[in-house]
């Protein structure tokens, strides 16, 4: 029995017609965050994600990240969430705590509202790995968010419509 349309392999594209997608942008290191922007609209656009249906909203850092993809996720209002920012190592421990809490709450967000939210947080040691991550390919982490939250959203969305949950 299967009722649930999923693929072993990765599709050439997946239908997000119909979806509706939030973006959220951590501002620190804008410079990185504006090319995971780029290239997660450019992965929405492939998978046919109207521009109408996009919200894209900026918090100060990573840090900040979490509340407001919970509060995207918790509208109801978007089928999935991607999140994006650059976390680049520095001097201090103060990477550890803003990588691990963005990281940690953004795997809550999705767990504690049932709507998937992508980590399109790059943590990384220095620049230039931020910069490998964030070209005009699609090993570019935004695009790869973007399109990963297409996947999930349609997938989420199968599964609650085939096995309702019992109240
Ligand atoms: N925020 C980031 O998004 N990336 C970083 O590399 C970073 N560093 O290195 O400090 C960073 N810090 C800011 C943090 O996310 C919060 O905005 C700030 O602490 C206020 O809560």
């Amino acid at each position: 029995m299967t009722r649930i349309q999923s693929s072993q392999t990765m599709p050439d594209s997946f239908d997000g017609s119909e979806l509706s997608i939030g973006i959220v942008c951590a501002r620190f290191n804008d410079h990185i965050v504006n090319e995971l922007l780029a290239g997660a609209l450019r992965g929405l656009k492939r998978c046919s994600v109207p521009t109408s249906n996009i919200e894209i909203i900026w918090v100060p850092g990573a840090f900040e990240v979490p509340l407001a993809a919970i509060s995207l996720a918790a509208s109801g209002n978007f089928d999935a969430i991607v999140t994006l920012g650059a976390v680049i190592r520095g001097d201090t421990s103060h990477f550890e705590f803003v990588a691990g809490e963005c990281a940690r709450g953004i795997q809550n967000a999705q767990l504690d509202t049932g709507i998937p939210v992508m980590f399109g947080v790059l943590t990384v040691e220095n620049n230039q790995q931020a910069i490998d991550r964030s070209g005009l390919g699609v090993d570019n982490k935004g695009d790869e968010a973007a399109v990963g939250a297409v996947e999930m959203g349609l997938l989420i969305n199968q599964i609650v419509a085939t096995y309702p949950t019992l109240d």
